[in-house]
């Protein structure tokens, strides 16, 4: 059994300030003392747009092996990295353009980009479909329109349990032209990762256990690094794009001393902040969460993450947490010299989702697991064999998911966007565009769409052990597909 890494690895969960933690070094110097942890001030790099046309971001992607330190002082062999960077580039563009990718793939076998979240033609998708395969060493061009502001990611769409765990992911902002601009915003990829105590490497994939319990990491990570320093005002509001690229956990944060707001989901802007006191994100979700600072220079403010049980808690099962039952800090922020002002956070409502609940149910996915056998279920099926769905385009449809096994599931819709109407019958407190959602243990969620993008598009636990043990499905949105199919 592995043992917790992040009491060797992360600070103290004392609160206040750690600056004598182990946790907040790069490495060791010729003496072997632990170097400080730079400090950056908030911001980040958008990649460089290639196309010189205005109405074109171009991009060039390459996926390829690539050693990384994540935050340990030690060098991941068996690391993988988009254009060498963990995470990969920052897409960034405007709502209405078209984003062209030059994707090459250097892994030494068949992979795609996935772009979660984003309404995209199917065929550009990079979901399990043969004609989306890039093979070792070829590349490919992924082009569409960029139809949704908001905060969105891209990763592999094959081997995503090894992929994702060893750094292929990266960020997509879409920016809507009435949002709030503040000097202070910071896309981050929240993640675990499982080493290996000993060695400090990505620990082996334990295939019977993992799997079915899904894997969770020992060291914590804020755009790859467990170490991650950020300098902010204090006055001054940060936008705060946050993205769980996990494999299996769920954040459950808080941001010490700080007052969050939601501000956004999965799919764009909230209508209204939404003020939370702790904010949970499972699997591929995404939240946009506003902070104006409080605090003195030097303060250092950590994002916390609680223990977040993944199965029901009068489940039979136990639960094993690498990073122990109680909480752990995710990144730090420590309050410069100089003072910042506010900015007012007026939001862009013209998109934001409003169905009535009275559009028809048309399929309920039952979820489900058999842990005897070692079997995750949709519809009473594992991938390829879960029946597809099949709705009409264009109609204003719910949904219903609903979960029978006693462990938390967050699904994910490709293709099209959801608003959640209902969890165990009450509407949700945040109520944004989504395309990932937790499903509680025996519980059940109601959604709706629009449907207004036809095509074939998976449905999946985004658990990625689970994805990969068939817990994924097809559904298709078509023209005239209500009669006749
Ligand atoms: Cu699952």
């Amino acid at each position: 059994m592995l043992l917790p890494l992040f009491a060797l690895l992360l600070p103290a969960c004392t609160g206040g300030k750690t600056p004598d933690s182990p946790g907040d070094t790069v490495g060791n110097d010729d003496t072997g003392e632990p170097l400080p942890s730079p400090t950056e001030r908030c911001g980040y790099t958008a990649a460089t747009d290639l196309d010189p046309a205005d109405g074109v971001v171009g991009i060039e992607l390459s996926q390829a092996p690539f050693e990384w330190d994540p935050g340990t002082g030690t060098m991941l062999t068996e690391g993988l990295a988009y254009n060498g960077e963990v995470p990969g580039p920052v897409i960034e563009a405007e709502l209405g353009q078209t984003l062209r990718t030059e994707f090459t793939n250097g892994l030494a076998y068949d992979s795609t980009v996935h772009w979660h979240g984003l309404r995209v033609p199917d065929e550009m998708d990079g979901a399990i479909r043969m004609m989306d395969m890039v093979p070792a060493g070829g590349s490919f061009t992924y082009e569409f329109m960029l139809k949704d502001a908001g905060f969105y990611w891209y990763h592999p769409h094959m081997a995503t349990e090894q992929d994702l765990e060893r750094g292929l992911y990266g960020r997509i902002i879409v920016r809507h032209p009435d949002e709030p601009r503040v000097d202070c915003e910071l896309p981050v990829v929240l993640d675990d990762i499982l080493l290996d105590e000993d060695t400090l490497q990505v620990a082996p994939q334990d295939t019977d256990h993992m799997q079915l319990m899904g894997r969770l990491g020992n060291v914590l990570l804020a755009n790859g690094r467990s170490d991650r320093r950020i300098e902010v005002k204090a006055g001054e509001t940060m936008l705060l794009r946050l993205v769980n690229a996990a494999n299996a956990r769920y954040f459950d944060l808080t941001l010490e001393g700080q007052r969050m707001r939601v501000v956004g989901t999965d799919g764009g802007w909230l209508a209204e902040e939404v003020p939370v006191d702790n904010l949970v994100l499972g699997p591929g979700e995404r939240a946009i969460v506003a902070v104006d600072w409080v605090g003195a220079p030097g303060d250092e403010l950590r994002l916390m993450s609680a223990r977040f049980q993944l199965h029901d808690e009068d489940a039979h099962m136990s639960e094993y947490d690498p990073m122990g039952n109680g909480e752990n800090p995710v990144m730090t922020f420590v309050i410069g010299d100089e003072a910042g002002t506010p900015t007012p956070m007026t939001l862009p409502s013209d998109d934001v989702p409003a169905f009535t609940g009275e559009e028809p149910v048309a399929h309920t996915w039952v979820l489900d697991e058999d842990m005897m056998n070692g079997i995750v279920t949709i519809d009473g099926a594992s991938y390829p064999d879960v029946p597809p769905v099949i709705v009409e385009a264009n109609v204003p449809t719910a949904f219903v998911v609903q979960n029978d096994s006693e462990m938390h599931h967050p699904f994910h819709l490709h293709g099209n966007r959801f608003q959640v109407l209902a969890v165990n019958g009450v509407p949700p407190e945040i109520d944004g565009w989504k395309d990932t959602f937790d499903i509680p243990p025996f519980g059940s969620v109601e959604i709706a769409s629009a449907l207004d993008n036809p095509g074939e598009w998976m449905f999946h636990c985004h658990i990625l052990e689970h994805a990969e043990l068939g817990m994924a499905g097809f559904f298709m949105v078509g023209e005239g597909m209500d009669d006749g199919m």
